[in-house]
């Protein structure tokens, strides 16, 4: 990951930067994480994206929980935003996204004689999979188009098929780091550098998380029969079961906490979404 130090003369500089680059595009593609929506998103991307055609992706679809994810794409669609879930590791998406992207170049062109590409351009958080998704977007045959001065001042587009052109660097945005509670989920998932976190009590609220919302893949993960009734004596019983004991007897409470993070990042307790839109189904 990127290491980012949002200071604001920094956030400064790309908020322009960003800006300079939606001049040129006709739409842009807003990467979230699917398993946080809300948290992934940046602060003030709203205000820079204003009235321009915006596509959002919910990246990491195959880590979060389907049926959260369907309850996003439809709360999005009732406030008139196209929502696309994406695995930009394996490409299950892209098809539909292209199709999206077929659609605007048809709406874009409507009443042109001189057809023109629609370029678009990737926005997200860190680590959020915006080069992963350019990458499957490009494929092998895409092209990059070199520097055309005066026309794109120096940008460089990819050319991607069906008249589609992605500016080939993506814009890397701040998260919501103010806010606590969203600081801890985007900790859940690894947006933020672990070495400036405490481990161990971001795992507890992690199992609390579990516990309330996803007990059953936390019980068959770790092969639990019943889940006491604090965090910490499940990360107990987590370390018996596991054998995370030093010598001496102690639990080794660090090696738990690291295990049970990795296992929940690469998706081996399940498919976990971390927010649910505020919506009921009637
Ligand atoms: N499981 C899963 N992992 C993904 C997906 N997309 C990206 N990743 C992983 O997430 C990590 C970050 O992906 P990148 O594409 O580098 O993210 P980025 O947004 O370009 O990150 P920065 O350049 O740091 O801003 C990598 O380990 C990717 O393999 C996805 O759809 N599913
Ligand atoms: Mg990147």
């Amino acid at each position: 990951m990127e290491q980012i130090n949002w200071y604001p003369g920094h956030m400064k500089k790309t908020k322009e930067l960003i800006q300079e680059n939606i001049k040129m595009v006709d739409a842009v593609i807003e990467v979230l994480d699917a398993r946080l929506p809300v948290s992934s998103k940046n602060p003030i991307i709203d205000d820079l994206i204003k009235n321009k055609k915006r596509i959002v992706i919910l990246n990491k679809s195959d880590l979060a929980d389907e049926t959260v994810t369907k309850k996003w794409i439809d709360a999005y669609k009732k406030n008139g935003v196209i929502a696309v879930p994406m695995n930009s590791n394996s490409g299950a998406g892209i098809k539909e996204l292209y199709r999206i992207l077929e659609n605007l170049n048809q709406q874009m062109n409507a009443n042109s004689v001189r057809k023109k590409p629609i370029r678009v351009m990737i926005v997200g958080i860190p680590n959020v999979g915006k080069s992963s998704l350019i990458n499957r977007m490009a494929g092998k045959k895409s092209a990059k188009t070199g520097n055309k001065p005066g026309v794109t001042r120096g940008k460089q587009w990819i050319n991607l098929k069906e008249g589609v052109q992605l500016l080939d660097t993506p814009g890397i945005l701040w998260p919501k780091f103010e806010d606590q509670e969203i600081g801890l989920k985007l900790a859940f998932v690894g947006s933020i550098k672990d070495e400036i976190l405490d481990l161990e009590n971001i795992v507890l609220k992690l199992i609390g998380f579990l516990t309330d919302n996803y007990p059953e893949l936390l019980k068959e993960r770790f092969k639990l029969d019943v889940l006491k009734d604090t965090a910490l004596e499940i990360m107990d019983d987590i370390c018996d079961k596991r054998g995370f004991i030093q010598s001496g007897g102690r639990k080794d409470y660090e090696r738990a906490a690291k295990t049970i993070m990795d296992e929940y990042r690469s998706g081996k307790i399940g498919k976990i979404s971390i927010e649910k839109p505020l919506i009921t189904d009637n």
